[in-house]
């Protein structure tokens, strides 16, 4: 099992988008075991986004997100990374394939409503950037046996 985090940045809030991107992950089968809305402070922006300081876009990046409250969310599921990945779509929501939250939710290539971790290595750093201990829960969920083939012992 992997574990993910995903932002819904100020825009998706913002629009009132915020439902129908949870629901997509939890029609997928993804599990959510954290979420908080909250304001980023430019700081946790900074340490969050430290490989794009330079960047001609960091600035305006760092603003956007600290602009208005986001959604922070720890989703997990066997490959979730990868599979929130591909459920976002392409960077620039002009280039983001139609199906895709960036494809069917916007046009714009900086308020692109979503970041989700890229790697386990990101994933690891960032859950522990946006969620104190305790914050991310361990729960079972009922449907599990549903979700995934349990019958070998591990989730297929
Ligand atoms: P990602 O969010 O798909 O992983 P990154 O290249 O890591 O994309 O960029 C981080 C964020 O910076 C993007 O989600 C977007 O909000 C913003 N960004 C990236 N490239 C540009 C750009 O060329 N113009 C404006 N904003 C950009
Ligand atoms: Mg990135």
């Amino acid at each position: 099992m992997e574990t993910t985090l995903i932002i819904l940045k100020p825009d998706a809030v913002q629009r009132g988008l915020m439902g129908r991107i949870i629901s997509r992950f939890e029609d997928k089968g993804l599990q959510i075991v954290g979420a908080k809305l909250m304001q980023i402070s430019p700081e946790l922006a900074a340490t969050h986004y430290a490989d794009h300081k330079g960047k001609p876009f960091y600035d305006g990046l760092v603003g956007f997100m600290t602009s208005s409250p986001v959604l922070v969310m720890a989703i997990r599921g066997v490959g979730a990374i990868t599979i929130c990945r591909s459920m976002m779509g392409a960077t620039f929501g002009s280039k983001a394939d139609a199906g895709t939250i960036r494809g069917d939710f916007g046009v714009s290539n900086s308020f692109n409503l979503i970041h989700g971790s890229d790697s386990p290595e990101a994933a690891e750093r960032e859950l522990g950037l946006f969620f104190n201990a305790g914050e991310v829960l361990n729960w079972d969920r009922m449907i599990q046996g549903w979700v995934y083939d349990m019958s070998g012992g591990a989730p297929e």
